[in-house]
């Protein structure tokens, strides 16, 4: 609600707002070493994507040097970069996920 003046009479009231989550991007970065198919996979797996959106993603990851691949709160956002992460050292890539604030 408003922030109020503590009953001084002053006039310090704002407009209300309504607060939303603070929103984190999660990257992927490009790399020479990791395979096309597994970052497509992984873009299926982790992201949700069709097939053809991974594909597209990933060669615009491959091309540009990085890419959103999507937009959470800090919790699922750190969840998805621990699950990219793991399963990349799991298979002996460098593949580099990371997330930052909006
Ligand atoms: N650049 C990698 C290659 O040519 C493919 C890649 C794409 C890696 C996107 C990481 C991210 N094998």
């Amino acid at each position: 609600d408003d922030a109020d003046d503590g009953d001084l009479g002053v006039a310090l009231d704002t407009k209300p707002k309504t607060k939303r989550p603070p929103m984190y991007k999660v990257l992927i970065l490009n790399d020479d070493f990791t395979p096309m198919e597994f970052v497509v996979h992984v873009l299926e797996r982790f992201f949700g994507l069709s097939h053809a959106q991974a594909f597209e993603l990933m060669l615009t990851v491959h091309k540009k040097g990085l890419a959103v691949v999507g937009v959470f709160s800090h919790e699922i956002a750190e969840t998805k970069v621990a699950q990219v992460m793991d399963f990349a050292q799991r298979h002996q890539h460098p593949l580099q996920c990371t997330m930052e604030k909006e």
